[in-house]
């Protein structure tokens, strides 16, 4: 197999269908109120591997920007073709100095704002994982936002960055 270089063939034939929806919607605000626009940056996912006796899990990272005058927030995620169960997830420090993670089903997006979901931070969490996430593989997760509404993307799964501090050479949290 080639490196995966940059510049490479972009395996995106079509961006995602929006279900039978027919123009846009929800682009007027009634009583002319303050809109909220979130984009979504940067999206990958770690590759995992299934596993009969364990299950597998893996998690996905992106930063939201919000460039609307207006907060917004992440209120649920799906990821049905690749995982039984989504959430989103924070990392946070225990009372003894442990990481753990716990379910955050609300994520605040300012006006203007932008959030990251990174390695140690918070994350989408896929689990029940019904495949192997391999290095090169995409799938779609659509996002829940509280006024933006639904947004899928694709998700190329990579491997860690070699800049990231956390979690190399540790067993694995996730
Ligand atoms: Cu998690």
């Amino acid at each position: 197999m080639a490196l995966a270089g940059c510049g490479g063939k972009v395996a995106t034939e079509n961006p995602a269908p929006s279900t039978g929806n027919p123009g846009p919607e929800q682009s007027v605000a009634p009583g002319g109120e303050a809109a909220a626009t979130v984009a979504i940056e940067g999206v990958w996912a770690r590759p995992a591997k299934t596993d009969a006796a364990m299950g597998a899990t893996s998690a996905i990272y992106f930063t939201l920007h919000n460039a609307g005058d207006a907060d917004d927030a992440l209120v649920g995620a799906r990821a049905e073709a690749v995982a039984g169960k989504t959430e989103v997830h924070e990392t946070v420090m225990d009372a003894s100095g442990a990481m753990k993670m716990q379910p955050a089903p609300r994520v605040d997006i300012p006006a203007g704002g932008s959030v990251e979901f990174r390695p140690g931070g918070l994350h989408v969490m896929l689990m029940d994982l019904k495949e192997d996430l391999a290095e090169g593989d995409t799938f779609q997760v659509t996002l829940t936002f509280e006024k933006s509404g639904e947004k899928t993307v694709d998700v190329p799964v990579k491997a860690q960055p070699a800049s990231d501090p956390m979690e190399s050479g540790k067993s694995h949290q996730h």
